[in-house]
């Protein structure tokens, strides 16, 4: 339970914090500049995204809209909202506008609004709740439209989105056609705690949590709409097997029990890191001990057992998501960008709700690794899934038939904003070591605090205080779980050499001028993995700060199934100033199998070699070749 009187903690606006980073800003201007501006000719494709919503489609049309479409033009719009927050660009503002008009005229008379089921299967709204995706993309739309919100001031989509929010809330509600239902994909219900964050209406936060108390309870929501629909879900092609193993299809969208009764992650990571991140929300808005246990639960079998060291999850690809414990094959592994992405959006909100690093710690492993690695450089080709090894046959594309990815990947990193700090009514606390600012009201008193740094090639962050007047405040500084020395100093004296709860507390009267000095150590280590994680058995990795490295063919010149890492080698940290990034290079060996037979009786030969490593996050950006995360290791 949430004890003492501290004001919910809570992210600042993205108008409250300013990014002029070394690391960040340029591949935040890439999403300007080519990501949005990329994705936007896809969704505008004829037949595609924007077209659907002009209603135009008749049965026997090419182009029949998919039940996702809307999701994927939401995220567009939410990532581009975010962008117009911070820069004038006309054009790209034209665009929303446009895109929220069409949105506008797809909306029925009552408020629904689902260009499928208004022009494929009309009459058949919320019948298939466990396949069809209705409150996946009404989730999608409600964020988007509390972006625009937020980061333009315009309410045009926020209107659109209330009214079909309201359906929403007739329809599930008592009397209502689908009553005692929740949705196949979670995602509504977080968007419906942002959409009561935004209007303060009531109704939308007990509308989430109805949505997530049904879920799991007795008689199966799902069972029970397929026997009064009397037709197939509209993925039942997918999923023949459907009435055999009825527990299992209940797990894949963790309706298998209450929610407060689970205890493991399960099923399709998305969906889960979705309805995980509402619990830790409505645990946090009603102080609710039952939910925050469930949640705590499931983030202790996430991290001890399910988690990449990339901070990516769910390695099925059968069912993009989680299998048994330990089991993280690195070739094969899944990783979908967007459940990285999840998991940001899960640790972010623990994180708020409990005060605790930890869960910062393992936002900050899935977003400098898991997550960016799914996009090119040139932010126009993305990753769905994101293996740790590769025989050289993985490349990024450009687009995907289910385009969740690609907008997911664009709306987090232009708002990261949201990610650096946190207040509540002791002051800030500093999440992420991003360079710039974030101005917060504090006791009636203004407060800036500054942040220059090279991190993450650097572990050093000096942060600057300016107040209108004396305040007393506490500043709180995340020491990374990975970071085995640290100090931290104000106006040059050590002040701190204890953590609370992952923290460094600096509590003291601040005045214009006071400076923080904040020493991560930032040396490269070895990670070795529990011995039941078979793909990593016998195996190494490389992290330095929170950037885990992987050795590339191309920087080798050898396939990387060739290479052993010496145990003993020191691991040196080179930058790359072509490619802005570091590279860590140690000694090793090279062996040489092939022979002009399959089988030889004959031994390897090996040979000591430098071997040398590129961020995970980097990968697949030249030329094509092996890449593996987990590296062999030798003994010479
Ligand atoms: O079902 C919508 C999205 O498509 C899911 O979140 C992803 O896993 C992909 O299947
Ligand atoms: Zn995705």
């Amino acid at each position: 339970m949430l004890t003492g009187t501290a004001t919910r903690s809570r992210p600042l606006a993205i108008s409250d914090v300013t990014i002029a980073d070394a690391f960040w800003s340029p591949r935040r201007e890439i999403i300007h500049t080519s990501t949005l501006p990329q994705q936007e000719r896809q969704l505008r494709s004829p037949g595609q995204q924007f077209d659907a919503l002009r209603l135009a489609w008749r049965p026997g049309d090419p182009h029949e809209p998919h039940i996702f479409w809307e999701s994927d033009i939401a995220k567009w719009i939410e990532a581009a909202s975010y962008v117009l927050a911070g820069e004038h660009d006309p054009q790209l503002e034209a665009s929303v506008d446009e895109a929220i008009e069409l949105l506008a005229g797809a909306q029925e008379e009552d408020g629904y609004l689902n260009t499928y089921f208004t022009v494929v299967r009309p009459g058949e709204r919320f019948t298939d709740l466990q396949d069809a995706h209705e409150l996946y993309c009404a989730g999608h739309l409600i964020e988007a439209g509390v972006a625009h919100y937020e980061a333009t001031g315009k309410i045009a989509l926020l209107n659109v989105v209330r009214r079909y929010a309201d359906l929403i809330d007739r329809e599930f509600g008592p009397g209502g056609s689908a009553e005692g239902g929740y949705d196949g994909h979670q995602e509504v219900e977080l968007a419906l705690v942002k959409l009561y964050n935004a209007t303060n209406e009531d109704r939308y936060l007990r509308l989430a949590e109805r949505l997530i108390d049904n879920r799991g309870t007795q008689p199966f929501y799902f069972e029970a709409e397929r026997v009064r629909r009397g037709t197939p879900g509209y993925f039942d092609f997918l999923f023949e097997d459907r009435a055999r193993r009825a527990d299992w299809y209940r797990q894949y969208n963790q309706s298998h029990l209450p929610v407060r009764e689970q205890t493991e992650v399960v099923g399709h990571s998305v969906r889960a890191m979705y309805m995980y991140s509402a619990m830790a929300d409505l645990a946090s808005h009603n102080d609710d001990a039952a939910l925050r246990s469930a949640c705590e639960r499931l983030w202790n079998d996430l991290v001890d057992s399910k988690l990449y060291i990339t901070g990516g999850i769910g390695a099925l690809h059968s069912i993009e998501g989680f299998g048994p414990a330990y089991h993280l094959p690195d070739a094969d592994a899944y990783a979908e960008t967007c459940a990285a992405i999840g998991l940001v959006f899960w640790a972010q909100r623990m994180a708020l709700l409990t005060g605790e690093a930890k869960y910062v710690d393992v936002l900050e492993r899935a977003l400098y690794n898991g997550v960016l690695s799914g996009s090119s450089e040139d932010g126009t080709c993305y990753f769905y899934g994101n293996p740790l090894a590769s025989d050289g046959d993985v490349q990024r594309s450009e687009w995907f038939g289910v385009a969740c990815c690609p907008p997911n990947f664009a709306r987090l990193l232009a708002s990261l904003e949201h990610y650096v700090y946190a207040v509540d009514d002791r002051g800030l606390t500093v999440n992420l070591y991003v360079a710039g600012a974030a101005t917060f009201e504090h006791n009636g008193q203004d407060l800036t605090l500054t942040q220059q740094t090279r991190y993450p090639w650097g572990g050093r962050i000096d942060m600057n205080v300016e107040t209108s007047a004396d305040t007393e405040a506490t500043i709180r500084l995340r020491i990374p779980q990975w970071a085995t020395n640290w100090t931290a100093a104000v106006n040059g004296s050590q002040v701190v050499r204890e953590t609370q709860r992952g923290y460094a507390v600096l509590d003291r009267t601040w005045s214009s001028g006071d400076t923080i000095t904040l020493e991560l150590s930032m040396e490269p280590t070895r990670v070795w993995a529990d011995a039941r994680v078979a793909a990593a058995r016998g195996k190494v990795a490389i992290q330095r700060g929170p950037i885990v490295h992987c050795i590339e063919e191309t920087d080798n010149a050898a396939p990387v199934s060739a290479l052993a890492l010496s145990r003993e080698a020191q691991l040196r940290v080179m930058h790359d100033h072509a490619r802005g990034l570091d590279s860590i290079t140690a000694g090793g060996t090279l062996e040489s199998r092939m022979t002009d037979v399959l089988y030889t009786s004959r031994e390897p030969e090996t040979s000591a070699i430098d071997v040398r490593t590129t961020p995970y996050f980097s990968w697949a950006n030249r030329e094509r070749g092996s890449m593996t995360v987990w590296m062999r290791e030798s003994a010479t």
